[in-house]
């Protein structure tokens, strides 16, 4: 703690833990983006003390860090849950190995998905991968339970697992602070049998590794990571994460057995908090993880139904799971979510809308071309399936207009190797990169494309032009969408070519690059109310209650997209 830093301070739940983490004496820590992980390593890279990266996706950011735990330095890795899909295949081996220093994989679930593709449990993965996890309901815990888990790391020889949800990652607490612990740097390692993972090393470590597992049990027995509150109601909670905090909104006088080392459990202890209860309820977020257990240990308990898998958790809901009631639906009020006003993403969906072809694609701000009235997308399954799903779906209907999408950050994380794949299998079709410059989904973060690195600091600038022509992609443009008209007949062209084309529509984020220009004039008397200019789903554009429409000032970045598609010429660019 420098002396200018208070003690108490306000944190969310991801600074929270990346504070916990620096005082652990955290060396090393690797990211790629990813709501709700992203603040971690954003928190994290204000310290001069933490080698933090922004990594090119979770597998290299798993590798990176796991090789810096195996090289004697307490390293963290942070991603979304599905970004952890993508380590998964270092994980599975990491967990043979074990580590040199203290290796804490953090991973941030999405109950509710306020931001992903999928609703996934983390916790299976520590019985799949049979390493511990962690998981703390609140953003003080994530700020105790991160530094033992760099302890945990150490003791039992084994990666860990930290599992937060965006109700714990986003919301704020006060907490107190510490000062930082150095360790000592540990010796570059040459044990061979431990870290050179063939088969005959791999076997004896696997027996090693359910020795671990054994040893690690008899730890969750005493770990005070699981903590027990005493009611006086008869009726008991066995539960984690951030349910205990409903609970004991709702059943202040209930006894609680939290478990905040979720895995491996604790058996004796869940059995011996059972015993005296009346009634023993098991509370938790998505998947029935606690209770598969706790059936296979004889113990009788209620539990929520089914329809409570789906969605996160209120505590509202807690009394109904009480009373045997099933989950009322829940009347959704979200606002539409819409591409930002002067959007470059906005030109192409637009052109792609009225050229009528199916489009593969991929993760980013861009997804929102699947949203009415652009309705332009036409599959999103994870990150870098533009390219690749566009390949199959070619595949299947080479005769079909089909285009791949992808964005900037995206095709670094994992478009290359589509795209390698399409040269190599002579796959002809069209990609288009959406290149704005930043990784602007998760709030703006850098990548090799944009030549700076997480700090800000100057990077070599990766060319995407220049990698699609390494892959073996000969047509490659590179073509601003604001040049509407000239980009519509440049992928006319090359749609109607025998090739595999990449077209790069490079223009910067509005988020990054604020410029604005006058909003367009609007001349009624010509306006055929034809609502092309509705088309194209901008905020600025508004329909009138007479069905004419008015342009909102401010709102309008002057982009003049409503301008070009206009072809009654009501709308004219300003001046
Ligand atoms: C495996 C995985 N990691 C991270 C994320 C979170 N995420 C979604 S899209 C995206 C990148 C968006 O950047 P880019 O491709 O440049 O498109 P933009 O949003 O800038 O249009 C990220 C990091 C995710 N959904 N899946």
């Amino acid at each position: 703690m420098n002396q200018k830093e208070k003690t108490i301070q306000f944190l969310s739940g991801d600074e929270a833990l990346g504070r916990g983490a620096y005082e652990a004496g955290l060396g090393v820590a690797c990211a790629y983006p990813g709501t709700p992980s992203t603040e971690i390593l954003e928190y994290l890279s204000k310290y001069s003390e933490v080698d933090s990266q922004w990594s090119v996706n979770e597998k290299v950011a798993f590798e990176v860090a796991l090789g810096a735990a195996i090289g004697g330095v307490r390293s963290l890795y942070a991603s979304k849950h599905v970004g952890l899909n993508v380590a998964m295949d270092p994980l599975m081996t990491a967990s043979y190995t074990g580590i040199n220093a203290g290796f804490v994989i953090v991973v941030c679930d999405d109950p509710g998905l306020h931001s992903s593709q999928n609703e996934q449990d983390t916790r299976w993965v520590s019985i799949y991968g049979k390493l511990p996890m962690i998981e703390p309901s609140s953003p003080s815990e994530a700020y105790r339970f991160i530094k033992e888990a760099f302890q945990i790391s150490e003791q039992f020889d084994t990666p860990v697992l930290f599992r937060m949800t965006t109700r714990v990652a986003h919301s704020k607490e006060g907490v107190q602070i510490a000062v930082r612990t150095e360790n000592e740097k540990k010796a570059l390692p040459m044990d061979i049998s431990k870290y050179v993972m063939v088969p005959g090393n791999a076997f004896k470590r696997h027996i090693l590794v359910e020795k671990r597992m054994e040893n690690l049990s008899k730890y969750a027995e005493t770990t005070t990571l699981n903590s027990l509150e005493t009611g006086n109601s008869g009726i008991g909670f066995l539960t984690s994460g951030v349910s205990y905090h409903y609970i004991k909104e709702m059943f202040p006088d209930a006894s609680v057995l939290k478990l905040g080392f979720t895995y491996p459990f604790c058996d004796s202890k869940i059995r011996e908090f059972s015993r005296d209860l009346k009634e023993l309820y098991i509370v938790e977020e998505l998947d029935p993880f606690i209770e598969e257990h706790v059936k296979t240990l004889g113990i009788p308990f209620k539990t929520k139904e089914n329809s409570y898998r789906i969605g996160e958790l209120q505590p509202q809901d807690i009394p109904r799971i009480v009373e045997g009631l099933p989950r009322t639906e829940v009347k959704s009020t979200a606002r539409k979510p819409v591409l930002c006003r002067g959007c470059p993403h906005r030109f192409v969906f637009t052109i792609l809308k009225r050229l009528k072809v199916t489009v593969a694609g991929d993760i980013g701000c861009y997804t929102l071309g699947a949203t009415p009235p652009l309705s332009a997308l036409h599959t999103c399954i994870c990150m870098g399936a533009g390219i690749t799903v566009h390949e199959g779906l070619r595949r299947a209907h080479p005769d079909q207009k089909i285009i791949g999408v992808i964005g900037d950050s995206t095709f670094i994380h994992s478009g290359i190797t589509g795209l390698i794949n399409a040269v190599y299998n002579n796959m002809k079709g069209l990609i288009i990169i959406l290149d704005n410059s930043t990784t602007a989904m998760t709030g703006g973060q850098n990548h090799p494309g944009t030549g700076q690195t997480i700090t800000g600091q100057k990077a070599p600038r990766l060319l995407l032009e220049e990698i699609c022509k390494s892959c073996g992609v000969t047509n490659v443009d590179v073509l601003t969408p604001f040049k509407f008209k000239e980009l519509e007949s440049l992928i006319r062209q090359r749609l109607a070519e025998d090739a595999l084309s990449v077209i790069i529509a490079r223009e910067p984020c509005r988020l990054i690059e604020r410029r604005r220009s006058p909003a367009p004039e609007y001349v009624q008397s010509k306006c055929k109310k034809c609502g092309l200019c509705l088309s194209i789903d901008c905020p600025g554009v508004v329909k009138t209650e007479d069905g004419y429409i008015t342009i909102d000032q401010e709102t309008c970045a002057g982009c003049n997209l409503c301008v070009e598609i206009c072809s009654p010429k009501a709308l004219r660019q300003h001046g």
